[in-house]
């Protein structure tokens, strides 16, 4: 389909759904901005400040685009944390709306979690002083107010965090950032015609989660990152709403997994494509040691109540599926492509092992859990509030063992140190489940046992039917400010498939 035909089609759907004009963004002029690298924030016992605040954003050429971010317009720094330090951070909120900042993979008490408790009213500051002390890990922070989750951060309240460990032995990886360790947030995003985002949170929209049909990397569409030949760090972060990515290359190389969310992996683990849920961070090596041009795909995200049967025009309603690349096979689209500067050399060594890499160390559950995913709890449907805008307190239609979430509710209660056994179950979708404050172990999902070797410590595990993880938490969080387990679909926690756990 030619693009004008296209955007008459859409623009049809559009006005069919009395939702505002969209535009679908051709390859041509607006792909291939350099890759913006968020600059770095680093406390040294200092405190350093995030300042949310409003602006707006050149995504496409002569076009602005209102937005939010921490203390730049899209997206925040990079926070990087030292583990046996404490970090210190002021978060004030410049905005005329409540938002928290949520360390996402941070294992603090709940009191500093940022949670949806903890909000920061406008023109109020937020101080924290948080003791690290876990292994080096990628991790990110971003808005967490319930109801509004999804909209703030599909706005731009979200950052990496990057956990540094003096302690542990060299890793023998690239950590020279945005130079050969390099931040990669991806998200999806859809635009209006006057350049703004268009975002829509009701209907089947919110059933399978907000799908735009326009991919940033770090706040630029389809970049172009310049690394040195030889073998490249990149930090993996799914910060979209609720797509699901399978990233690949357009030359078929291949690459090594080095990192999940918890941080390194015992050995690095080869591999040609790998699966991103929402929130999921990875860290891969790459060779670029060829010079060569290369450009990093996604296949499509099947995950819906549909599956693969989802017909692509019912695709394009819910929220639009990224223009197909041509270097791609059916379905796939860009994400951002490399181009290597310096002259080709030879590969350089991928570490063997990582001796300090985290390991399991879970031992024998003290109890057991079922958690059931639930996209109808209450019997309305989704997107169904009673009348009007959805607001805070009508958003509960999904839940978890058919409870809406409550704030006023406690589901579960830990004890601190001790471990259990979670089995996780999700009908209709594959839900990406998290849990704050710690990091657990994933021991089977869908029709397979899954090794530690292959995953490593995890914050979120992509349930495909069932899964079953073991948890444990060594920080408090008291009914008052407990932590949250949830779906990482932006839409389903807002809707209410979230719960509240405390730990004693
Ligand atoms: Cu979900």
């Amino acid at each position: 389909m030619k693009s004008s035909t296209r955007r008459t089609f859409l623009a049809g759907l559009a006005t069919a759904a009395a939702t505002p004009l969209l535009t679908r963004l051709s390859h041509a002029d607006t792909a291939g901005r350099p890759l913006p690298v968020p600059p770095v924030m680093e406390t040294h016992g200092e405190p350093v400040t995030l300042d949310a605040i409003s602006g707006s954003s050149i995504f496409q050429p002569g076009l602005s685009t209102p937005t939010l971010g921490f203390s730049q317009p899209y997206l925040g720094p990079t926070l990087r944390f030292r583990r046996g330090t404490l970090a210190r951070v002021n978060v004030r909120n410049r905005l005329n709306t409540p938002i928290t900042s949520h360390w996402h993979g941070l294992h603090v008490p709940a009191i500093l979690d940022g949670g949806p408790q903890l909000q920061i009213l406008p023109e109020r500051q937020w101080s924290v002083e948080m003791p690290i002390d876990q292994p080096a890990a990628t991790l990110w922070y971003h808005s967490h107010v319930h109801g509004r989750t999804a909209e703030q951060v599909y706005q731009g309240l979200a950052g990496m965090i990057i956990v540094d460990d003096p302690s542990a032995p060299d890793s023998g990886l690239p950590v020279d950032y945005g130079v050969d360790d390099l931040p990669l947030i991806i998200q999806d995003r859809a635009f209006r015609e006057d350049g703004a985002f268009h975002y829509a949170n009701r209907g089947p929209a919110r059933m399978i989660g907000f799908r735009g049909d326009t991919i940033l990397v770090n706040g630029a569409i389809r970049p172009v990152a310049a690394p040195p030949t030889g073998l490249v760090r990149l930090r993996l972060l799914n910060g979209s709403n609720s797509r699901t990515y399978l990233l690949r290359f357009s030359d078929e190389r291949g690459f090594h997994q080095v990192a999940s969310d918890g941080g390194l992996l015992p050995k690095p683990v080869p591999l040609t494509s790998i699966q991103l849920a929402p929130a999921e961070r990875a860290e891969i090596l790459v060779d670029f040691s060829d010079g060569r041009r290369v450009t990093m795909l996604s296949g499509p995200d099947h995950n819906n109540p549909m599956g693969r049967n989802m017909p692509a025009m019912m695709r394009q309603m819910l929220g639009g599926d990224p223009a197909q690349f041509p270097e791609g096979k059916p379905g796939e689209f860009e994400i951002l492509s490399f181009e290597p500067h310096g002259k080709p050399r030879a590969a350089g060594k991928i570490p063997d092992a990582f001796p300090g890499a985290p390991r399991p160390q879970f031992g024998d559950p003290a109890r057991t859990r079922e958690l059931v995913l639930n996209m109808h709890a209450d019997g309305r449907g989704p997107g169904m509030p009673r009348g009007g805008q959805p607001s805070v307190g009508q958003m509960g239609s999904m839940g978890i063992n058919d409870n809406p979430f409550s704030m006023d509710r406690v589901d579960i209660a830990m004890n601190r140190g001790e471990t259990e056994l979670w089995t996780i179950r999700a009908a209709e979708m594959k839900h990406p489940f998290h849990v704050h404050g710690t990091s657990f172990q994933v021991l089977h999902n869908g029709r397979r046992d899954v090794a530690f070797d292959s995953t490593g410590l995890k914050d979120i595990v992509l349930v495909e039917g069932e899964a079953r993880i073991l948890v444990r938490c060594n920080h408090v969080a008291t009914p008052d400010i407990p932590y949250m387990f949830h779906c990482h679909i932006l839409e389903h926690e807002d809707a209410g498939m979230m719960g509240q756990f405390t730990v004693a």
